[in-house]
């Protein structure tokens, strides 16, 4: 062994990062024989500047199970690459008056930097990056797949209009209203946008969920965002007209009780019967106000209801005949279900508010099984005042009565068609030509890619327009079906196009021929563990789920589902326990704490700061980082103090520890294998410690410590890396503790007995012996005025 020298971390982990980097160590083969494949996704970073304590968070320590995986025989693909088009990066650098490109471009160069200091053992050779014409070649082409099967189409459609980043945005884009990337109230325009029909999947997309063993939490959020609604569709005549307006509904059931009607101010069939009404002239002012209200203001429960009732207009309830009154409310959105609903306000509460405003009659049509509770009632129970069909059960008189009057059951979905234009600069050009005769028309296979050209005035226009709108050159060319003038499509894909696929990139990077060879993908995917942030859960994985399911139709990948596991990690907050941010002063550069504690350190802050399988918040805690510094010194200087002579204890922990690492892994629980690595530094210590345990000991602690690891099995004798030896095998016969059983006497009676670890203290002892239920009770609520133990007998308290 060298003589004993000082801990010295920056050296240390630059000559190792340097060395693993040289000899190909993280290189991954896509097949090594006796060895199973092992996918461990991290959702890959923004080029967004720098990298925060969030990035060492999201993959320091996914690491760690990395690299114990590979030491437990896996083979295992931990790629890296950069989610580089797109809106935050655009807008970054517009703000700085720079180019998008150079920003994204240098911005990854840093960072790639700053994350080879983390000591990861990323594929550096598998980068993805999906501003690279080599990788949006392929997003063009599997679009041009979709387009081809009828699965992209454009339409004009009611969308998102941020007036300040002056695009389009995705409803998952849009948070109460504003816009997710920079705040601004969201506008609604009616505009001409590409689309992805992901509402042709929503039912496998559910249905998928099922099969997969991920976090409940995390399948509840997607079956809400995709809102499936079991009801009907039934058609209110309008009297004395040829108009017949449907309604969506959940409960056909209640359709006796209907008193009123109500259609959204943007119904498409307002106009006629504002024609119709009396009042006709008061609509417009009505549909502008609503226009400007947020789709949240309009349908919040407890909110003041409006709306304006077409007076003279009525609609007849096809159950009973009956003429009711027809109103438009904002209440009633345009964009779910049909944009109408018959209202049923002694079973709803929103018609209930509605009705007791505008003074409507207000019929119970189902019994409450409590009697005469409070209305509105929501839930089931026998018809009343239903003609035929009372003392019906609700569930049954569902499908009775709809067919009665003629309707049809159906399912609504809140998940709309995912709208992946936008009028932006930084992105990957659509690949189509519009021609005045042939419509949009695909750019044909051998001219991929659309390669997005360098442009003056890459600044977003306010007219609704991408900034290629502009390039003139590019934009003229001729249709590719006839010949004819053409004009290219200016906008850009939606980043999240670029992130549904990447993951199956990293299988096969280099291929030139097609995306990713479909034999290939079989060695590596579906992805084994995947981890990312918790706001990806309905936008990203969703999105991602329905690209793969599409490209599986197309026969283009191997199965339905592209994630096995899929895993939300926690956040970590300043010290002050907000969120970091610039202007709270409260944000943790890791370059600096790298600096000052080393990257070893930090890992192992990171892992140990709560578990990483549950989505808390955990405050970065400066004391904290110091005390595991303290333990990596702790390690280190161990070293000195080899034993000769194996303790029994220090064994026997030891296999404690390698089970409990083994163990906690796999569930991610990397805060509660580091305590045991914690127990047994201490147990060591005490009891000493041998080469070969200390050995087995850096070889447990190396998937979390990397570099220092490294540094000691060398300084140990070996020339080979520690991070290619096997994980220890644990001795079950070595798990258990020696014990030893103590009488506990109280007043010099015999009262009680405890079972404690053979090498237990007094004070151990004594915790456990008063903790017993008997000695409890005869000390009474006591305090002993003496307490006596003879080692390994007895203890008795004196009262
Ligand atoms: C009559 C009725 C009676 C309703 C009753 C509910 C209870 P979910 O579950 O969210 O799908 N609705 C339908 N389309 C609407 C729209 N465009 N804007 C606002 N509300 C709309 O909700 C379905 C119910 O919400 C439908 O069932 C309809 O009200 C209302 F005792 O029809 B119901
Ligand atoms: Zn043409």
């Amino acid at each position: 062994m060298d003589i004993m020298s000082e801990y010295d971390h920056k050296t240390i982990e630059q000559k190792w990062q340097k060395k693993w980097a040289e000899s190909g160590l993280y290189k991954t083969e896509n097949e090594i024989s006796g060895k199973d494949n092992f996918y461990l996704l991290v959702e890959f970073p923004y080029p967004s500047g720098d990298l925060h304590v969030g990035h060492w968070y999201a993959f320091s320590v996914p690491d760690m199970l990395a690299r114990a995986l590979r030491m437990q025989g896996k083979n295992v693909l931990f790629p890296i690459g950069f989610d580089a088009f797109g809106l935050p990066a655009e807008n970054a650098a517009i703000k700085r008056g720079l180019n998008p490109r150079e920003w994204t471009y240098g911005n990854i160069e840093t960072m790639e930097k700053q994350l080879h200091s983390m000591g990861a053992s990323f594929d550096w050779s598998r980068k993805v990056v999906t501003c690279n014409p080599d990788y949006y070649r392929w997003t063009q082409w599997q679009f041009l797949q979709f387009f081809e099967k009828g699965l992209a189409y454009q339409k004009e459609t009611q969308v998102n209009w941020c007036p300040s980043c002056k695009t389009v945005l995705a409803n998952e884009q849009v948070t109460n209203g504003h816009c997710e990337r920079c705040g601004t109230e969201v506008e609604k325009k009616e505009m001409l946008q590409w689309q992805l029909k992901i509402t042709d999947y929503a039912d496998r997309l559910l249905e998928g969920l099922e099969e997969l063993d991920w976090p409940e939490q995390i399948k509840e959020s997607q079956r809400n965002w995709i809102g499936k609604s079991e009801g009907a569709e039934i058609a209110f005549r309008v009297k004395d007209s040829d108009i017949e307006i449907p309604v969506f509904t959940t409960r056909p059931d209640t359709i006796f009780g209907a008193t009123y009607m109500v259609l959204a101010p943007e119904h498409k069939a307002v106009a006629r019967l504002a024609k119709m009404a009396e009042n006709g002239a008061e609509v417009p002012r009505y549909q502008d106000i609503s226009a400007k209200r947020s789709e949240i203001e309009r349908t919040a429960e407890g909110k003041e209801k409006t709306g304006l009732e077409l007076m003279g207009v009525k609609a007849v309830n096809p159950a009973n005949g009956e003429e009711i009154p027809i109103f438009i409310a904002d209440y009633v959105l345009a964009h779910y279900g049909t944009g109408a609903i018959m209202a049923v306000p002694a079973h709803d509460e929103r018609d209930f508010a509605f009705a007791q405003k505008f003074n409507l009659p207000i019929k119970q049509v189902i019994e409450q099984p409590d009697g005469d509770a409070e209305l509105p009632y929501a839930g089931g129970g026998a018809l009343t005042n239903s003609d035929d069909f009372d003392g019906m059960d609700s569930e049954e008189a569902k499908t009775a009565i709809t067919e009665a009057v003629g309707g049809a059951l159906k399912c609504t979905y809140k998940l709309r068609d995912w709208v992946v234009s936008r009028q932006r600069y930084w992105g990957v050009p659509i690949p189509i030509i519009h021609c005045k005769d042939c419509g949009p028309v695909a750019v044909p296979e051998e001219q991929l890619p659309v390669e997005l050209p360098d442009v003056e005035d890459y600044l977003p226009r306010d007219d609704g327009r991408s900034p290629l709108a502009k390039a003139d050159e590019w934009v003229h060319v001729s249709c590719p079906k006839c010949g004819g003038e053409g004009e290219r499509e200016t906008d850009t894909f939606d980043t999240f196009v670029d992130s549904s696929w990447y993951f199956i990139r990293y299988a096969d990077p280099q291929n030139e021929k097609v995306f990713a060879d479909k034999k290939t993908q079989a060695q590596w995917l579906p992805v084994n563990l995947y981890s990312g942030g918790a706001e990806h859960t309905t936008m990203h994985v969703l999105y991602s789920r329905f690209w793969y399911k599409a490209l599986f139709d197309l026969g283009l990948v191997n199965e339905q589902e592209p994630y096995t596991v899929r895993m939300n990690r926690g956040l970590i907050l300043g010290p002050d326990g907000h969120k970091m941010s610039k202007s709270k002063g409260n944000v943790i550069n890791p370059d600096e704490v790298v600096e000052r504690l080393g990257a070893d350190t930090v890992r192992l802050y990171l892992g140990f700061i709560g578990p990483y399988n549950e989505p808390g918040s955990y405050p970065w805690n400066p004391d904290g980082i110091v005390g595991v510094r303290r333990f990596v010194e702790r390690v280190w200087r161990l070293q000195g103090a080899l034993t000769d002579i194996a303790s029994e204890e220090t064994e026997r922990v030891l296999h404690q520890t390698i089970k409990k690492v083994g163990d906690d892994m796999p569930t991610l629980k990397f805060n509660t294998a580091i305590a045991q690595m914690m127990i047994l530094l201490n147990v060591a210590e005490k009891q000493g410690i041998t080469k070969e345990q200390y050995e087995t000991l850096i070889t447990v602690l190396a998937p979390f410590a990397p570099h220092i690891t490294e540094e000691l099995w060398h300084m140990l004798g070996h020339e080979t890396l520690i991070h290619n030896e096997k994980w220890p095998r644990y001795d079950e016969s070595k798990l258990a503790s020696e014990t030893m059983t103590i009488a506990v006497q109280v007043n010099g009676k015999i009262r009680a007995q405890v079972t404690v670890p053979a090498d237990a203290s007094e004070k151990d002892v004594r915790v456990t012996a008063l903790a017993e239920e008997n000695t409890q009770k005869w000390l009474d609520g006591k305090e002993p005025k003496k307490v006596i133990y003879v080692p390994g007998r007895l203890i008795n308290f004196v009262l």
